[in-house]
């Protein structure tokens, strides 16, 4: 009689509080905000369409893109303003105003799959949790046969605590290629994560061409070699070049591919210190007029651009290219470890911080970050810069990005700054996540899964005032020692996947034992997608 009346339509709701109603719902990564379960399922055979609102149509079109290699159905999508039977619908309804801008309503029935959002991303997020409830087996990317391709019922609301929910990589260090970052941002955003900061300039390459100045990529791209194991160490050099770069068509390949996933890439450029790859191709950049080599060692460099009227317009000229490849509202200018040196012993600097009123070489980094600040400004977009920018002085309007610990945050939301929270504490993952003595060689520290989940961006002492200026949190995958694609997933997952969780889910809804026990379900889909996580049984 039951399976008559399933049939014949509707999933019958579960008593509201009974014991498992949601622990029988999948083991979704990030935790949705609410999970109701119901009984019966939705099985989907090689009829089954997806059918989309024209304004969702290209979220259907990855979703059915997703899902048709591993089950094989041919997965038709239909444009249509209605759900069908036997399909998955995909509507935006901008009524829906209580799920914010990335939220989405996501509705299981034997009939039909129902996902309802306010907004493309919305549409993405609930087809991500779609994926989710799947057998981990449908984020194969080869045939997968006698798979059960069945959803249990359900009904998920769900939207995000913080709008920034980023990861950084660090292309500069090592270079990584086109085809590995587009990996990585697949990676991400089926963890419903949607920034990737992408460091493209350092004192040991530069990443992105710029028509303009053709050298920064000629000189700036390429390293002699590099420096074997820890920096202090000094047990010398591999002896093997180094190299890469980004093409404008790159970039613009990578823009898109992450704009059609809700990823927007978010460009830094490095100023005024980590610049030696910059004066090595360009030498007028620099203070000293010395021929510099991009650099094969790591650390701080006291190699910094100088301050020039020049060196301002050759900045902003850069910052003109990206900003025509980058449609980001936010644009990462660095700021972080400029030692003064340089500007101490040059007369040059001091000549010019006479001109400009100011008593303190610190004031020189404050003004060149202003003049980007201005310029960014008057181009519709907004500056992020480590949290040194707040010693030199910032207007309010800049995000400061709070990396040596909470602290820089703290102070920078207390002045009125909007923040992100990537504190070296709990979202380096450049360090060691754990101790065993197989651990390929890291720079050092220690943030363990555990410590990652544990961490809450808004600081406990926070007003609600000032705890809304925290945009969100960001993990960083700083590159020194992590050469290959293989080593940068095993550092980035799964904490990326426990920073994925703690920007999404309300922080009342976090456990870390039952994060765990859904993290084996999600080391599966990581599996069948080929990325090189660390396997929670250890190495
Ligand atoms: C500090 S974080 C840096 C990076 C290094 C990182 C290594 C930051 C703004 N500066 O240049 O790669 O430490 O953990």
């Amino acid at each position: 009689m039951l399976v008559t009346l399933l049939a014949a339509g509707g999933c019958s709701r579960q008593p509201s509080g009974s014991p498992g109603a949601e622990s029988t719902a999948a083991a979704i990564i990030p935790k949705p905000v609410a999970v109701e379960s119901r009984s019966g399922t939705f099985e989907f055979n090689r009829d089954t369409k997806i059918v989309a609102q024209p304004a969702a149509a290209s979220e259907a079109r990855l979703l059915a893109g997703a899902l048709r290699v591993a089950t094989g159905f041919p997965f038709d999508v239909v444009e249509a303003d209605k759900g069908a039977e036997n399909a998955v619908f995909l509507g935006l309804d901008p009524a829906l105003t209580r799920l914010g801008t990335e939220g989405y309503i996501l509705e299981v029935t034997p009939r039909q799959v129902t996902i309802q959002a306010p907004t493309a991303a919305g549409a993405f997020y609930g087809a991500q949790s779609l994926r989710q409830l799947l057998p981990a087996a449908a984020f194969s990317s080869t045939p997968q046969e006698g798979a059960a391709w069945s959803v249990a019922c359900v009904r998920i609301e769900d939207y995000p605590r913080f709008q920034w929910r980023g990861a950084l990589l660090d292309v500069a260090r090592h270079f990584m290629p086109k085809e590995t970052v587009l990996k990585f941002i697949d990676a991400l955003a089926i963890q419903k994560m949607n920034r990737l900061q992408l460091h493209l300039t350092d004192d040991q390459g530069w990443r992105i061409e710029i028509k303009k100045y053709p050298k920064l990529t000629e000189i700036g791209s390429k390293r002699k070699e590099t420096r074997v194991g820890l920096e202090n160490e000094k047990r010398g050099f591999d002896g093997k070049p180094h190299g890469g770069f980004y093409s404008q068509a790159d970039i613009r390949e990578m823009v898109k591919y992450a704009e059609e996933r809700h990823v927007t890439l978010v460009p830094e450029i490095e100023m005024p210190g980590h610049a030696q790859a910059a004066i090595a191709a360009y030498p007028e950049l620099g203070n000293t007029g010395e021929k510099l080599e991009v650099s094969t060692m790591w650390g701080v460099h006291k190699n910094v651009f100088n301050a020039n009227e020049s060196t301002i317009k050759f900045l902003q000229d850069v910052l003109t290219e990206v900003l025509d490849l980058f449609p980001s509202q936010f644009i990462h200018v660095g700021g972080d470890e400029v030692p003064l040196d340089q500007w101490k012993a040059s007369k040059q600097a001091q000549a010019r911080m006479k001109e400009l009123g100011l008593k303190e070489e610190v004031q020189l980094h404050g003004y060149i970050i202003r003049r980007m600040d201005d310029f960014l400004r008057s181009k519709g977009r907004r500056l992020v810069g480590w949290d040194e920018i707040l010693e030199g002085g910032v207007d309010q309007t800049a995000v400061v990005m709070s990396w040596r610990g909470s602290k820089g945050g703290i102070t920078a939301a207390k002045a009125g700054h909007d923040v992100i929270m990537a504190p070296n504490t709990h979202t380096y993952f450049d360090y060691y996540q754990a101790k065993g003595p197989d651990e390929p060689l890291a720079i050092g520290g220690f943030v363990p899964l555990e410590m990652v989940y544990g961490f809450d961006p808004i600081p406990s002492e926070f007003s609600p005032a000032e705890a809304g200026r925290i945009l969100g949190a960001q993990g960083q995958l700083w590159t020194e020692y992590i050469a290959t694609q293989d080593y940068l997933e095993y550092m980035a997952f799964p904490r990326l996947t426990a920073l994925a969780e703690v920007a999404w889910t309300p922080a009342e809804r976090k456990d870390y034992q039952d994060f765990t026990a859904r993290l084996r379900e999600h080391e599966k889909r990581l599996d069948n997608l080929g990325v090189k996580y660390r396997p929670s049984a250890g190495r």
